[in-house]
């Protein structure tokens, strides 16, 4: 496996200083989250940390990964806001050189979310959503209800992705709709 310094170099080699600073914030939540919740701390931080590796990685790049790597080519459909965790994954394991299943689907998972969430999927999910950074309307409710309950958290976000991603007109990918339907009534 790689050091951690080879991680922290190839990480801050793949994006730019405002992606790099959010990818330490989510770190440091994912962290806090993993402590109320009773996880591995030190694995709640790392995959907080490379969550968004691939964030930056261009369009065409993704494209071509998901052809040469055999993946289900309705995503070809998507754009980099869903590619960056499902695709981004493979690049994480490529690059980073780490295979933890674990992480690798937190990762796939922390854009849409999923019908079936492991607690690593939720903190890195939530700590993507709530890290002190995040300026949105209603973040400190969604601070709130995160610390609060994890799962009331998760439900809180997807309905508010929902309602944002709708006022744009942007198209649901349908694993976040999915997702929706059963962590809203949880
Ligand atoms: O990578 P980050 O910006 O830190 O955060 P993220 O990976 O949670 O991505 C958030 C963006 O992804 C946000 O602009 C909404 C978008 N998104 C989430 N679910 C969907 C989606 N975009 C589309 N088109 N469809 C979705 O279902
Ligand atoms: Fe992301
Ligand atoms: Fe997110
Ligand atoms: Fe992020």
């Amino acid at each position: 496996p790689l050091s951690s310094n080879e991680i922290i170099t190839k990480e801050k080699n793949n994006m730019d200083q405002s992606r790099f600073n959010h990818c330490v914030r989510v770190s440091e939540t994912a962290r806090k989250l993993a402590k109320l919740n009773h996880y591995d701390e030190n694995k709640a931080a790392l995959t907080g940390f490379i969550h968004d590796y691939a964030k930056q990685v261009p369009a065409d790049e993704f494209r071509k990964v998901i052809k040469e790597q055999k993946m289900d080519h309705d995503l070809l459909n998507w754009g980099p806001a869903i590619w960056h965790g499902m695709v981004g994954a493979y690049f994480v394991q490529r690059d980073l050189k780490i295979i933890d299943t674990e992480i690798l689907n937190a990762i796939k998972r922390h854009t849409t979310a999923d019908v079936e969430m492991t607690l690593l999927d939720k903190i890195v999910f939530m700590a993507d959503y709530i890290e002190p950074g995040r300026t949105f309307a209603g973040v400190e409710e969604a601070q709130e209800v995160t610390c609060n309950n994890l799962d009331s958290g998760v439900a809180y976000q997807l309905a508010h992705t929902l309602e944002f991603l709708i006022k744009k007109r942007d198209k649901i990918y349908p694993r976040t709709l999915d997702a929706y339907n059963v962590w809203s009534t949880k």
